[in-house]
């Protein structure tokens, strides 16, 4: 359907799936693979899908950064892959409808940090996770030092950061990095996904954009959007329908206008 090289794309029941396609390298992520997420990004940014699922092929997620080609870097060609990275990566992340990274196996080093752009983890039984860039002699640089730290917590994101060690499905849970475990993670995205799609889409959209614009700001000043975004949910059809389907006794059907 897409013409992409290093992701598959796909469209079920109004959900966005990107599979990482390069399972015979993990899906180690390369300037190409950067390139193709970021283009099925800014296809879908318009659209009304309900959200977005992001997975790998085969035993990984993406098993971090391409090293074969990090490897033969010039300073140049390193700075464009920084760039490009960070530009997909904050698309992903303040893409305007959920998006699930539905880990199925290796989430290491940009693995782990494309996943944590994402709204929600699932994590599949099989799923590892880590930050073993100091391995290489580097640092996480898709972000990993400061989403990391958001989502388990100085602490254990220092310990993960400095020693590299993966942790499994169960521990990425217990430290919050994941919300559960799947069995059929995919599924279990989908299952998500159809569960979010019920609902109001202009609510759906504005949650996540209140939460994301607030994050950094003080109680008083996020009370003070969610206030107004409250109030805008009253100027929608949405709004109508889900309060008058409440009071008829029916499920709603909601337009997302
Ligand atoms: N890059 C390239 N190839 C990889 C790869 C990777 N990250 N990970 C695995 N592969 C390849 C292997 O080389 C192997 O290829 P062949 O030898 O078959 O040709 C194939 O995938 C299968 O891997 P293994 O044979 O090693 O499979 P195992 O099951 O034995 O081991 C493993 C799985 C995940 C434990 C192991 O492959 C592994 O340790 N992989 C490397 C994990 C890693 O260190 N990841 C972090 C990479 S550093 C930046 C942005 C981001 C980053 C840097 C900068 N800027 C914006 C500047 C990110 C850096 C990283 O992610």
């Amino acid at each position: 359907m897409s013409g992409f090289e290093t992701i598959s794309i796909e469209i079920l029941d109004n959900v966005g799936i990107i599979t990482l396609n390069r399972p015979k390298a993990l899906n180690a992520i390369n300037t190409q693979m950067v390139e193709e997420i970021g283009c099925a990004l800014d296809a879908w940014t318009a659209s009304s899908l309900a959200a977005v699922i992001l997975t790998g092929e085969g035993k990984a997620f993406a098993a971090g950064a391409d090293i074969s080609q990090m490897s033969t870097f010039s300073a140049t060609e390193a700075q464009q892959f920084a760039l490009s990275g960070q530009r997909t990566l904050r698309k992903l992340e303040h893409f305007p409808a959920p998006t699930i990274a539905a880990v199925n196996g290796f989430a290491l080093g940009g693995g782990c940090e494309l996943a944590m752009c994402c709204d929600i983890i699932l994590s599949g039984p099989k799923a590892k996770f880590g930050q073993p860039e100091v391995n290489l002699g580097v640092i996480p640089g898709f972000g990993g030092t400061q989403r990391l730290v958001r989502r388990v917590g100085r602490q254990a994101a220092l310990e993960l950061m400095m020693t590299g060690r993966m942790v499994r499905a169960e521990e990425a849970v217990s430290l919050g990095l994941a919300l559960r475990i799947e069995e059929d993670v995919l599924t279990g995205a989908k299952a998500l996904a159809a569960e979010i799609a019920k609902k109001g889409p202009v609510a759906i959209r504005l949650v996540k954009e209140v939460v994301d614009t607030t994050d950094r700001m003080d109680t008083d000043a996020g009370l003070a959007v969610e206030a107004s975004a409250f109030g805008l949910c009253f100027a929608t059809n949405d709004q109508t329908e889900g309060m008058t389907a409440f009071l008829e006794k029916r499920s709603a059907n909601f337009t997302g206008q």
